[in-house]
């Protein structure tokens, strides 16, 4: 099965992870340095043995293609992944009033309270963002994260590098490079960016007809982020492969700090006593060529049959 490779990193990490105090103070179990490999062949790993919602994977991809950096984008797609940051950004400034939101993420698993004052102030932000243009400007905004890494790398010259652009016309004009890679991890911004690249890394490969990624993910969240960035990158190599005229091969995952958050090991486990379903097939529309060209409709997965949702809250 396509996902077991993930149900054995979990496993494992279960089995051979040591707890490890990390920056949001929820605690996790870790262990450094692990591969996965997805054969792209035999269908799309999106996970079945919980509900992963892929609309919220497509429109943060083609947030990242179209290299914008704004949440109001995937606002306007009702796409919430991304709102704590921005959030974030919002009450360290001067002009918030609300009530006090330190730390809000932690405080928000503790205190029920709380954490309905906190809904209700990142709805009042999240509404704020769609309907005033210039607050989004400015608020929405969460620096320079993959978007602008991958569409508009500053140069020390004050130019702009487009790598996914020249990625893909390496991979068209000169496949048997060694050197196809794009780099989200700028060591000059990691200090002033509201949250420093996880997927690091990823370089293309090209053989017998076939593309295939690896991403370095120097920290992986194994219950929430993973399961997205597998789609996301296995949805990445499908769209680069179609505009150059190859057929997928194997995403490989490569993990640096590999965690279950401390208040996800129940989640995990009772995930883990599911089967898996067949995984879907993905679906292209075949109009369009350019990765640059897809809508959120050009892009589907069929077939997707899968176990209920198992909630989790993100550390923040
Ligand atoms: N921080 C942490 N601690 N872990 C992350 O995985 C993470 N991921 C980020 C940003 N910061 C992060 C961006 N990606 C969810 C999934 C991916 C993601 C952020 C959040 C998430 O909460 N997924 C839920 C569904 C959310 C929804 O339906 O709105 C899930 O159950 O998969
Ligand atoms: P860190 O910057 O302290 O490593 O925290 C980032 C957290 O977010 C960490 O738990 C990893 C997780 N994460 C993912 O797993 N995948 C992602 O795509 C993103 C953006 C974050």
């Amino acid at each position: 099965m396509l996902e077991d490779a993930y149900l054995n990193l979990a496993k494992f990490i279960l089995e051979n992870g040591q707890k490890k105090e990390d920056r949001t103070g929820t605690g996790t179990i870790s262990y450094f340095g692990y591969q996965m490999r997805f054969d792209l062949s035999e269908g799309f790993p999106l996970l079945t043995t919980k509900n992963v919602p892929f609309r919220l994977i497509k429109s943060e991809l083609l947030w990242f293609l179209q290299g914008d950096t704004n949440i109001r984008y995937l606002l306007q797609n009702n796409n919430h992944i991304w709102d704590e940051w921005a959030f974030k950004k919002w009450i360290t400034s001067s002009e918030y009033q609300g009530p006090d939101m330190t730390d809000f993420g932690l405080r928000a698993q503790n205190d029920p309270k709380f954490k309905k004052e906190y809904l209700k102030q990142k709805q009042i932000f999240c509404e704020k963002i769609i309907d005033d243009e210039n607050f989004a400007a400015k608020y929405g905004d969460l620096g320079l994260v993959y978007g602008s890494q991958w569409r508009n790398w500053k140069t020390s010259t004050g130019e702009a590098i487009d790598q996914i652009k020249n990625v893909i016309h390496t991979i068209k004009t000169n496949p048997n490079s060694r050197r196809m890679i794009v780099t989200a991890w700028n060591p000059e911004d990691v200090d002033n960016v509201a949250l420093p690249p996880c997927h690091t890394m990823f370089q293309f490969y090209v053989n017998d007809g076939k593309l295939s990624c690896q991403l370095y993910q120097r920290s992986a969240d194994v219950f929430l982020g993973v399961p997205f960035n597998i789609a996301s990158y296995a949805l990445l190599t499908n769209l680069i492969a179609k505009e150059c005229g190859l057929k997928p091969g194997a995403f490989i995952h490569t993990l640096g700090d590999a965690h279950i958050y401390l208040n996800h090991i129940e989640q995990i486990k009772q995930q883990l006593t599911r089967k898996p379903y067949k995984a879907p097939k993905l679906w292209l529309n075949p109009d369009k060529k350019s990765v640059f060209d897809y809508d959120i409709d050009d892009i589907k997965v069929e077939g997707y049959q899968h176990h209920k949702t198992i909630k989790g809250s993100v550390a923040v």
